[in-house]
């Protein structure tokens, strides 16, 4: 038989993508790319300055487009499509009117007026308060914040129904208005702990900033990913030349997607502390990786490596995710569990661990950690680091200048530099904003009092430095305050191409990096759908599950790491 044929919509703050998943046997993945439309935050002028917002008609003609071309090229592999999926970036959102046609075009996070909300929400809601409930990072562009900004203006009292991005998407797609839980975990509004809409929350921003008192009624229903929303419309049918297929709420946060879609080895206990003495090795060892282990085989199959002097026991998985706290590995070892963090490296950098409870303490939150919603009552624990924005927006303002850089010879020029000069603090929301980076970047290496990097190479390598340094540091703190002891580093998205920031990562966290794949969101939002239509079960002959069962994270995993080319690092000192 022909594979099984899905369509993800991967909408990242960078570039929005159509990819046609093909899965083969059960077993492999073959991604084929069918649409690719370029997506970044457009300035609106207004009387004083000007509006950041998203061209989400570009993205839907994009979509459109790339559907139309998922379905033929499945055909020519003999498939027809039997689902479609959407996940995109964050936060952000559009308002339909009561007719459900689009408000205004959906702002982007990036607009500066933002920054002053926050500090007025935590005037009359406590920061510790809101973080009680929600889990979230200290970020301004929160959706609640974000939202207290909008009811201020005219077209908000139009407002019927509040759909984020993939939401809206799925939206125009099937007709039908849901919110998907990992995504709807990133607004602010729903309750980290019971995976629902946190009412008390929400009436209490409704109290104190009465434009938001109608709030609750523009929240659609929640769903939890791998909910199949309904069929393709017939408008959707005519415009993408498409049948009725399903459309299926995928983990439509693209970073949920992206850890679905990243190949976790499963935690494991750890004996033995671990050693910190450098390798003598001076060059980076860079060789591929086959595959991660199956989730049920000894961890001993990952072959010779062991991670950074850990020396991993046993097979025990604790519920297919790191637990907090006493876990039923520590228990029985009286050793600590090992886990692999993750670094999803695109626009940003997501920082941290998947977790199977959320960590609302103080402490966490001083830390800047957010608790997100993941598959299957999963939590992603993690930092947002400011990431390749930074480096990108230098990247296009040298271009913008008329005098464009070859990626690849500028990285191996970066590469060539000193390293470790300068190293500034990225989470500076003075890096948030577009448009003159490489002035911006500068001018924070001199308030730190930094070398100020003189050459385009340099301060490439000092974006980067300052990226591996803030990976390091983001991951010494998510094993504290969660307890458990990092064994190696995934570098998924775009950025896991990197070779240079890879190698960086590797010697700043002392712990091997694996990379790739390359299309973790794609790859995530394919892994749900296919189980979510029912083709992903188990096989009964792995002695892993129930025949027929719909497959766990774990089992979902085994797929990526069988249909990805992985790299990995040796850390060097
Ligand atoms: P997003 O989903 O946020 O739009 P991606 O996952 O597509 O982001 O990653 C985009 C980033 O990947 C770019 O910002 C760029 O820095 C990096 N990148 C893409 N291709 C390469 C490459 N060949 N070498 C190094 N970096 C790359
Ligand atoms: C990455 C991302 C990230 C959010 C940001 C708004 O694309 O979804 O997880 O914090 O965009």
């Amino acid at each position: 038989t022909g594979p099984a044929a899905f369509a993800a919509v991967d909408l990242g703050a960078t570039s929005g993508r159509v990819m046609l998943g093909l899965l083969h046997d059960g077993a492999r993945v073959e991604l084929v790319e069918t649409g690719r439309f370029a997506n970044g935050p457009i300035p609106v002028p207004t009387p004083d300055g000007a509006d950041l917002h998203w061209d989400v008609l570009h993205l839907w003609r994009g979509i459109l487009d790339g559907l139309r071309e998922a379905g033929r090229v499945a055909a020519a592999h003999g498939a027809s499509l039997a689902g479609i999926g959407v996940d995109s970036w964050a936060v952000d959102y559009g308002l339909l009117d009561a007719r459900g046609a689009l408000v205004a075009s959906p702002r982007c996070y990036r607009d500066p007026a933002f920054l002053p909300v926050a500090d007025e929400v935590y005037a009359r809601v406590p920061a510790a308060e809101l973080y009680a409930v929600n889990g979230l990072q200290h970020l301004p562009f929160t959706t609640a914040f974000q939202l207290v900004d909008d009811a201020a203006r005219p077209a908000f009292e139009g407002a019927h129904d509040l759909l984020l991005i993939p939401d809206l998407i799925t939206c125009w797609l099937t007709g039908v208005r849901v919110a998907e839980v990992t995504n709807a975990s990133t607004t602010g509004l729903v309750d980290a702990a019971t995976r629902t809409w946190a009412e008390p929350l929400i009436d209490r921003l409704g109290r104190e900033f009465p434009g938001l008192a109608g709030l609750r009624g523009l929240l659609p229903d929640l769903v939890e990913a791998g909910t199949i929303i309904g069929p393709l419309s017939a408008t959707a049918q005519k415009l993408t030349g498409l049948g009725a297929i399903p459309v299926v709420a995928v983990a439509s946060h693209d970073t949920a997607s992206a850890v679905v879609g990243t190949p976790l080895p499963p935690p494991t206990p750890v004996v033995e502390p671990v050693e910190t003495t450098p390798t003598s090795n001076p060059t980076p060892v860079v060789e591929p990786v086959e595959t991660t282990p199956q989730r049920d085989e000894p961890v001993a199959s990952t072959g010779s490596t062991t991670a950074g002097g850990v020396v991993s026991t046993g097979s025990t998985t604790v519920g297919g995710v790191v637990s907090t706290g006493s876990t039923t590995a520590e228990a029985s070892t009286g050793s600590t569990t090992g886990a692999a963090a993750y670094i999803s490296s695109g626009t940003w950098s997501l920082v941290g661990l998947e977790l199977d409870a959320p960590v609302l303490t103080e402490a966490s939150r001083e830390a800047g950690f957010t608790n997100e919603l993941g598959l299957d009552g999963t939590v992603r624990y993690l930092h947002n680091v400011m990431g390749l924005w930074v480096f990108d927006e230098c990247l296009r303002e040298w271009a913008r200048s008329g005098d464009a850089e070859d990626l690849d010879e500028l990285l191996d020029a970066a590469a060539a530099e000193p390293g470790g000069l300068t190293v500034v603090d990225l989470d500076d929301p003075a890096f948030l904003a577009p448009g003159d980076m490489p002035r911006r970047f500068t001018a924070a290496a001199e308030r730190a009092g930094q070398p100020v990097p003189a050459t385009r190479p340099a301060l490439t390598r000092a974006v980067l430095d300052s990226l591996a340094a803030a990976y390091a540091r983001t991951i010494r703190a998510a094993a504290e305050l969660a307890g458990v002891r990092i064994t190696q580093v995934h570098v998924v998205g775009g950025g896991s191409q990197n070779a240079l920031l890879c190698r960086l990562t590797a010697d700043a966290t002392g712990l091997p990096v694996v990379a790739g794949p390359v299309e973790a969101a794609a790859l995530g939002n394919v892994l749900v759908q296919a189980r979510a239509v029912g083709v992903l079960v188990d096989d009964p002959s792995s002695g892993s599950g129930a025949a027929g069962a719909p497959r766990g994270l774990g089992g979902l995993r085994d797929v990526v790491a069988a249909s990805s080319d992985l790299v990995r690092y040796e850390p060097t000192h």
